[in-house]
């Protein structure tokens, strides 16, 4: 009897590509928070925006959940990787929970810009998504009214303050770094004298992992995304991938995957979103050797080193 010989598929792997230094610290801060105080630890909203994730902790103890009033007396909570309102926190005192913070540190930078800004006597237009957390915790940092939320050129163009001249811009951490670039050069163009931060709030795990996808898309017939629907980072690769002309799909699972999509394909690029952990794209590229006669190439832009403290209090357990 002769085996049918699988067809060949040439995969071309993005590097950097997954977790970023700020989901890795924000993981660790709920697995330390478990070993340190014992189960439950309760955390609000899913540390990162991956189900493999949080199921994963989920099995460590951790308990999730949206608002603060769904954490019972007495346990600790810790404050996800996206960010908070200054009220989380301030409500968390007020009720005696031990909570830890596991906003990544340039998320918190942007808050702390926000606040200087405000302070300043400025105006604020930021630059982001209606909805996510990091704009909701964005906006809680400063007082109602002292931000106004744009999120395309088409905003740019009708956006009016108040004051011309008193004005400036942020940004959420992980937008299209070529959207963003259309929006800012609107608003640069109509406020000549608006406010800029240095460097971009654009984080550097989102622009290494948008570079990194273009620089395989051009060479690939497709191309996989491993992230989630709400994980704003992820989203943004099949973005950048489909801009550059390549059919782009994401999937949370290698089971998501529909056979269908890889017809006619004969390279596939692949890569992760900042909240995907290395083990999903080892389970999509198993799951493709089931079908295909892989071969397997990484193509690395870029090499990333960076690394967060943890919170004190945490480092003694680390
Ligand atoms: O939706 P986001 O990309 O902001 O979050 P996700 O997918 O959880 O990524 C890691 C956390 C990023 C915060 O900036
Ligand atoms: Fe921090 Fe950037 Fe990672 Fe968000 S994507 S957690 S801002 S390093």
């Amino acid at each position: 009897m002769t085996m049918l010989q699988k067809p060949a598929l040439e995969l071309l792997i993005a590097a950097p590509r997954g977790f970023c230094a700020g989901v890795d610290r924000a993981i660790r801060i709920v697995e330390l928070a478990i070993e340190k105080h014992g189960a439950p630890v309760y955390v609000r909203h899913e540390i990162v925006h991956n189900k493999y994730v949080v199921d994963t902790l989920k099995g460590q103890g951790a308990v999730f959940v949206e608002e603060l009033d769904q954490v019972p007396e007495g346990v600790p909570v810790v404050f996800s990787a996206h960010g908070v309102p200054k009220s989380v926190p301030a409500n968390a005192e007020d009720r005696g929970l031990t909570y830890l913070d596991a906003t990544c540190p340039l998320v918190s930078k942007v808050h702390r810009q926000a606040e200087r800004l405000v302070a300043q006597g400025k105006h604020i237009v930021f630059i982001g998504h209606a909805g996510h957390p990091e704009v909701i915790g964005t906006f809680g940092q400063v007082p109602p009214g002292a931000m106004t939320l744009i999120e395309t050129v088409a905003d740019a163009e009708t956006f009016m303050p108040q004051d011309l001249t008193n004005i400036a811009f942020l940004t959420q951490t992980t937008l299209s770094v070529d959207d963003t670039r259309d929006v800012v050069t609107t608003l640069q163009r109509r406020f000549a004298a608006i406010q800029a931060p240095r460097p971009d709030d654009i984080c550097y795990a989102t622009s290494n992992r948008q570079n990194a996808v273009k620089a395989i898309a051009a060479m690939c017939d497709a191309m996989l995304v491993i992230g989630a629907p709400n994980s704003s980072n992820s989203v943004r690769l099949v973005e950048v991938a489909e801009r550059e002309g390549t059919p782009a799909r994401l999937i949370q699972r290698a089971a998501d995957l529909d056979l269908a999509f890889l017809a006619g394909v004969g390279t596939l690029g692949i890569t992760a979103g900042a909240s995907a952990p290395e083990v999903l794209v080892r389970e999509l590229v198993a799951r493709l050797g089931e079908h295909f006669t892989i071969n397997e190439r990484e193509v690395e832009t870029n090499r990333e080193t960076i690394s967060f403290k943890l919170p004190r209090g945490l480092e003694a357990a680390a």
